[in-house]
Formats: structure tokens, C-alpha cells, sequence
């Protein structure tokens, strides 16, 4: 980070080493990492993380008018990945499939928009073959040639690979000449054995999550990374995740941005097994994850805020907790409101411009490649007293 840190700033000591070799741009170790998630200096590790981020992104805050589109919720996994709300077996209520007349049907809402972005995840479903979705891929991309589409995560990748008998580098090459652009950054979760044990019990490990990874950035095809937290992990199963995380991008250099995913406990089954239906992660949580994130990946250019689940109004916050990079317009969330996430389903393009705004930050329109699509906005004009609501009548002193 060019310039010192003024560690005056912050009023637990254990962060000023810390803070000393981020400003020398000294890489953070393991247990650099715990001291940051074992602080209760929630400002002094913003003002940390804001001053990290301003050196690589400087006060601009990028975001993608997308749309997100889930083909299926039949997983093979319903049973086993016991956080997932989403998930249904074939023939239990609620399942879904989509044909792919009803997938471009959806879709059609990108022609009133100024959509960029389709991002399409769904379940592992055991009878839709790779066919489906490079058809899918390719009838986007025909319909709006100008949108672009980042689809299905490590592990739907994986079992496609699986079922179709081929290489994961087999199907990642059809999909990419079909069209795909990237592949978003779900089912990471925590890549800790013993977690996976616990709430992902079969699902594809660490392991084989970074290989699906590496083998995209081989053939030029970028990728997102999340962690999901929140649940029963440990501050060391975190920094142990980071660490992958990191290690990978020294190699490959592929990773576009990190998404700290908070955990939603409402209708699913570790919910229930911890007793925290209705609870989700606190504020203090969300803003020191996001914060952690950007001091630790060093050398992952963004760091994004998903609004869906942490709500836009902490979502404005954590722009100033070192992150620069917003979940975008959406437009239908599936995931994270199965999972009783109350926010809304569809953020306007000029709000997401007003709430970044009105944090201070200069919003970047960004593409799936975080090229440069637009980046000149007027401020929105002060609210009208309309706006402010009713005013309380003024009580004058006797
Ligand atoms: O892998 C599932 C998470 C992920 C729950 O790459 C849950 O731009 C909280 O990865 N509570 C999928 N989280 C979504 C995802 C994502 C989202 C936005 C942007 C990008 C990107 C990627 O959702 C899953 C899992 O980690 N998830 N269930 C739950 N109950």
C-alpha cells in the first residue's frame, strides 16, 4: 500500500504490526489473519481495509446491471448439503425444471434493461446433460449477443463432467464455445474437511473446487470465489480457506473478485439442527468478513458486497470497509430468499447508482470482465422535503 498507515488510528495494539506490513505491502500470515478476525476494533480494521482497497481501486465502486437466472433447484445433493434452502429432490414439492424455451422466455426481461450479465446457477440435476446448457448458452447469446453469460459453479460443472463421462476441461471448453464468459464463485463454501463433513457432506471437496478453478483460468476463462460463513466454522477454518484461495490466484491469476456470503438459516436444515431459524449473521460479522477479505487476498483485484443477503443498506456501508465491487440489479433472487433473506428482489440501475453515491464513491458500470462500461453519473438531487416524510410539528418551550 504506497504510503504509511497512521496506526494511531486504531485502538487495539494487536493490529499496528499488522497494519505495518500492509502499509510496506508485506503479505499477511496465518496468524496476521486471526488477529484481524479476533479484533474488536471493528473501525480501526476498516480504516485498514478502506485504506487497502482505495490503493488498488481509489474511491471507485464497480457494479453489473445482470440478471440472475436458476434453471433447476432439483440437486442430487438436497439431502446432504444441510444449509441450502434452494435444493429439492425431483419429485418434492416446489421442485423445478425449466425448458429452454422458459429459460430465453425469462431472459426477455433483459430487452427493457440495460442488462450485461446473465448469471445462471442451479442444481445438480441428474438427467440434464451438458447439451442443455450449451444450448442455453448459445440461444442467449444469439438473442442478446451483448450480454454476457457467466454460468454454473465448480461443482455443476463437476457433475456434468461426471455424467457425460468426460474431463471437467472437456465441458468448460464446450461451454466456453458456446459462449460462457466466466463462472461465478458458489460452492466453495468452506473448504475445511471437517466443515465439509459437517454441512456439505458430499459435495466436491477443496480440493477439487480449485482444480475446476484452475483448469477455467488454463483456458482463459475467469472465475469469482466466495467463502460462506456464518455457520459452524472456525476463525482458523476462514483464514485456512483464504489461504487457498490465495495460493491459487499466485498461480493462475484468474480470480476476478471475492464474495463473502453470509449464512441464512431460515428452511433449511442446519438452521433448525442449530437452533438459529430467523437469526442470520450480524452486521459486525458481515463488515469484518468483508474486511478481512480485502487485507488478506492481496492479490484478488475486488472484493464484492452481495446485497441480496446482507441488505443494500449494509451493503452501502461496506464500501467503506474495503470493498469497491456491488452485487448487481439481479433482478429475481431465488437462493438467498428461499432461505429467508427479506431484502428486495430487484434493485433499480439508478439505485444501485444512488446508494453508491451516497456513500461517497464514484460508481463504475462494469462487464463480466470488470472492463469499463460507463462511468459518468450525476449526483441524484437532494431529497425534497416530500421525500423526508412528515415533519414533527415544532414544540416551542413555554
Ligand atoms: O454456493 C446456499 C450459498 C451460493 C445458502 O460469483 C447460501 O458473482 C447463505 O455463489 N445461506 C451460490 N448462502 C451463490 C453464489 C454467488 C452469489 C452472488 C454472486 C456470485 C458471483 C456468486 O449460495 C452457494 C452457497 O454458498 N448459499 N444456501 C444459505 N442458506
Amino acid at each position: 500500500m504506497p504510503g504509511e498507515f497512521d496506526t494511531s488510528r486504531l485502538s487495539d495494539p494487536t493490529l499496528r504490526p499488522v497494519a505495518d506490513k500492509v502499509s510496506a505491502g508485506e503479505r499477511l500470515s496465518r496468524q496476521d489473519g486471526l488477529a484481524l478476525y479476533a479484533t474488536s476494533d471493528l473501525l480501526g480494521l476498516g480504516l485498514l481495509a478502506d485504506a487497502a482497497n482505495r490503493s488498488k481501486n481509489s474511491d471507485r465502486v464497480f457494479f453489473s446491471a445482470n440478471q440472475h437466472l436458476n434453471p433447476t433447484n432439483v440437486c442430487i445433493l438436497r439431502n446432504t448439503c444441510v444449509f441450502c434452502s434452494f435444493a429439492r429432490m425431483p419429485k418434492e414439492d416446489g421442485a423445478y425444471t425449466r425448458s429452454l424455451e422458459e429459460v430465453f422466455s425469462e431472459a426477455e426481461q433483459a430487452r427493457g434493461m440495460p442488462t450485461r450479465e446473465f448469471h445462471i446457477v442451479g442444481g445438480l440435476h441428474p438427467k440434464l446433460r451438458l447439451e442443455y446448457y450449451t444450448d442455453m448458452i448459445r440461444g442467449l447469446k444469439e438473442r442478446h449477443p451483448e450480454v454476457h453469460v457467466k454460468a454454473l459453479t465448480a461443482v455443476e460443472i463437476a457433475h456434468l463432467a461426471r455424467i457425460e463421462k468426460i474431463s471437467e476441461r472437456e465441458v468448460l471448453l464446450a461451454m466456453k464455445q458456446a459462449g460462457l464468459t466466466s463462472l461465478p464463485g458458489g460452492g466453495a463454501e468452506v473448504f475445511s474437511t471437517a466443515v465439509r463433513a459437517t454441512i456439505a457432506e458430499r459435495k466436491l471437496t477443496g480440493e477439487e473446487w480449485l482444480r475446476v478453478h484452475r483448469v477455467a483460468h488454463e483456458l482463459g476463462i475467469p472465475t469469482n470465489c466466495t467463502m460462506l460463513y456464518g455457520h459452524v466454522e472456525t476463525p482458523e477454518d476462514r483464514i485456512a480457506h483464504l489461504e487457498m484461495l490465495r495460493g491459487l490466484q499466485d498461480e493462475t491469476g484468474g480470480f476476478l473478485t471475492y464474495i463473502p456470503l453470509a449464512y441464512h438459516p431460515d428452511h433449511n436444515q442446519l438452521g433448525e439442527e442449530m437452533g438459529r431459524g430467523g437469526t442470520a449473521t450480524t452486521g459486525y460479522e458481515d463488515l469484518k468478513n468483508i474486511a478481512v477479505g480485502r487485507l488478506f487476498l492481496d492479490n484478488i483485484p475486488h472484493v464484492k458486497t452481495h446485497w441480496p443477503m446482507v441488505t443494500p443498506f449494509l451493503s452501502q456501508i461496506a464500501l467503506s470497509f474495503g470493498c469497491d465491487d456491488v452485487e448487481g440489479t439481479v433482478v429475481y433472487e431465488r437462493i438467498y430468499h428461499e432461505a429467508g433473506a427479506h431484502t428486495q428482489m430487484h434493485m433499480p440501475y439508478h439505485e444501485l447508482v444512488r446508494l453508491i453515491l451516497g456513500a461517497g464513491k464514484r460508481p463504475v458500470e462494469r462487464d463480466s470482465l470488470y472492463r469499463e462500461v460507463r462511468d459518468q453519473f450525476d449526483q441524484p438531487p437532494p431529497p425534497s422535503g416530500a421525500d423526508r416524510g412528515p415533519r414533527l410539528p415544532v414544540v416551542h418551550a413555554a
